[in-house]
């Protein structure tokens, strides 16, 4: 069935269905389909009163944005995007203490230059429907959100950041010896501006919540278990503006980001792959992941 055909079944049987209110169990009708996968990665609760959904990443242990995780997120990202009951879309974590682990190190070592293709265009995938997204997108950060994990967040209207000294944000790829592509940079430099987008990415900065408070990186931090009713307070705000209005101006502010590499796509594939097959990048990833595993002893 196409997902055009799937999300109408869906929206019929809803009409079936009673109506729940706020705080209480479903309708979950994309968690329910989520919860029959074998492997689910993501876990999406779509409240049809709200209009807001909230999906968790749930792949342990910290939610590292493989091919399989990135065609979960897109296809759940898809489904939303085409109910046109749902206007809001919240992601969390559910793993404890990260957001998200950036970009799965193991897809980019020791692969062959057809599967590293493949997951840049699933990264560019998960990045381009986003960012382009008409609904609005809060990034509820209750964890460190380095690298793709950060990009994930920037790629959201709006951040909050659990007030935790140890948890940490940036674009850190230089710290593993590779380079953030052109549109990470300017998806960071749309929100931080282009000097402190620059610094941070030769230094590969990781910033603690009030560091990235303080230079824009996220909007607002909560004490970690109010994030996601902070995040809700957030929405109802952002759901006040008309639809039209604010998915016109959001278009209007990051067309020009998104061309970019919609008018280079297949370009940028050939870079990545030829950059990440490298046997000196290799050798920087294999001494960083050498790095995490002496971490833990
Ligand atoms: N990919 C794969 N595995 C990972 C990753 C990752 N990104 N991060 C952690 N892991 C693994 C660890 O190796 C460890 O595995 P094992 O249990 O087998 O030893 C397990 O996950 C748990 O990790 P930790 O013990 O380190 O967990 P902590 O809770 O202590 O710390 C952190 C969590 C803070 C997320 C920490 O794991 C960390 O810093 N990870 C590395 C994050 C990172 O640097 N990511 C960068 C990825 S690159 C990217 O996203 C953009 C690349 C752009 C490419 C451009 C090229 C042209």
């Amino acid at each position: 069935m196409s997902l055009r055909a799937a999300t109408r079944v869906t929206r019929s049987l809803s009409g079936l269905l009673p109506r729940w209110g706020h705080g209480q169990a479903p309708p979950l009708l994309f968690s329910q389909q989520r919860n029959n996968s074998t492997s689910p990665k993501i876990r999406v609760e779509f409240n049809p009163t709200s209009g807001v959904a909230v999906m968790h990443m749930q792949s342990p242990p910290v939610n590292s944005l493989s091919l399989d995780f990135l065609t979960e997120f897109c296809i759940g990202l898809e489904k939303l995007e085409m109910d046109k009951g749902c206007r809001g879309l919240i992601i969390t974590s559910s793993q404890p203490k990260v957001f998200s682990a950036g970009l799965d190190i193991l897809e980019m070592y020791g692969k062959s230059p057809e599967r590293c293709g493949e997951f840049w265009k699933a990264v560019q995938e998960m990045w381009l429907k986003l960012y382009g997204s008409d609904m609005i997108t809060i990034a509820a950060i209750n964890g460190s959100s380095p690298a793709g994990g950060c990009l994930m967040a920037l790629t959201c209207d709006y951040r909050i950041m659990a007030d935790q000294p140890r948890y940490t944000i940036g674009l850190n790829e230089t710290l593993l010896g590779i380079v953030a592509p052109f549109w990470f940079k300017d998806t960071m430099a749309n929100t931080v501006g282009h000097r402190t987008t620059e610094m941070a990415l030769q230094l590969g900065l990781l910033y603690d919540p009030s560091e990235a408070l303080n230079v824009g990186l996220v909007d607002q931090l909560v004490p970690e278990d109010q994030i996601l009713s902070a995040a809700t307070q957030t929405m109802t705000k952002w759901l006040a503006i008309p639809d039209h209005a604010r998915q016109i101006t959001k278009s209007m502010m990051r067309k020009p980001t998104i061309d970019r590499l919609t008018s280079n796509r297949e370009a940028d594939i050939q870079n990545f792959v030829n950059f990440i097959t490298k046997d000196s990048i290799q050798k920087s990833l294999r001494a960083y992941l050498e790095i995490l595993k002496k971490k833990k002893t």
